[in-house]
């Protein structure tokens, strides 16, 4: 079954790494991208002890309640259009949320997902620049399982997660094989140079 899921991924372009814990997949992307470590790498995580939001903010999650992932990619694109990974990110969660289970969330510019009752999902996205090779990191956060009390008193009233949006649980395992499905598609689009597919399909 992992195998052939592994599998799966590889004909998408992507390797797995998998964490029951870590402090952020986002920062061990990183740690890893000074390794060496190359385009397609996905961290995978199960609880982060430090999920990170933008601008020093957290993002918080219990353990198994959430899609938690970090892409590391070497964009081949000109660097001025590096901007529409994080938009991607963003568009590829929601979409993937809509052909999972048919809820169709909202996306927040510019790349919040957002549904009825708060937000179910983030992305940070982060560069890594040194004199070899220059490369990003774009982690997304999407929140799955959880209900209101489930979430930190501090942001009960503005998160959200997927249970709390359709009354169903879906199995993460699906999610995380459909956002890298869409996302690969999306990277297509980029890679083709279609910015303006891109915008469309954003907008709608
Ligand atoms: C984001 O930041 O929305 C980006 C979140 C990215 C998280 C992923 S998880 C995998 C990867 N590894 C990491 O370490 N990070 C990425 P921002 O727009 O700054 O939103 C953060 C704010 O959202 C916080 O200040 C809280 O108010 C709120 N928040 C925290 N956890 C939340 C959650 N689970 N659901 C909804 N809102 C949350």
């Amino acid at each position: 079954m992992i195998k052939n899921f592994k599998e799966k991924l590889a004909n998408l372009g992507f390797r797995l790494i998998f964490f029951s814990e870590i402090d952020s997949t986002n920062s061990e992307a990183l740690r890893l991208l000074k390794k060496g470590a190359k385009d397609g790498l996905v961290i995978y995580a199960d609880f982060q002890t430090k999920g990170r939001g933008r601008k020093g903010r957290v993002w918080l999650a219990s353990p198994q309640s959430s899609l938690l992932l970090s892409l590391i990619l070497e964009p081949k694109i000109p660097q001025n259009y590096w901007g529409l990974i994080p938009i991607i990110t963003g568009l590829a969660g929601a979409t993937a949320i809509e052909k999972t289970i048919g809820f169709k969330p909202g996306l927040i510019w510019p790349n919040d997902i957002w549904g009825k009752y708060g937000k179910i999902g983030g992305v940070l996205v982060e560069g890594y620049f040194s004199e070899q090779r220059k490369a990003l990191v774009s982690g997304i956060g999407i929140n799955i399982t959880q209900s209101k009390d489930d979430f930190p008193e501090e942001i009960q009233n503005r998160a959200s997660s997927i249970f709390i949006e359709t009354g169903k649980v879906i199995e993460r395992e699906r999610l995380l094989f459909e956002f890298l499905s869409q996302f690969k598609s999306l990277r297509d689009i980029l890679k083709s140079q279609n910015y303006s597919k891109i915008v469309e399909l954003y907008s709608n």
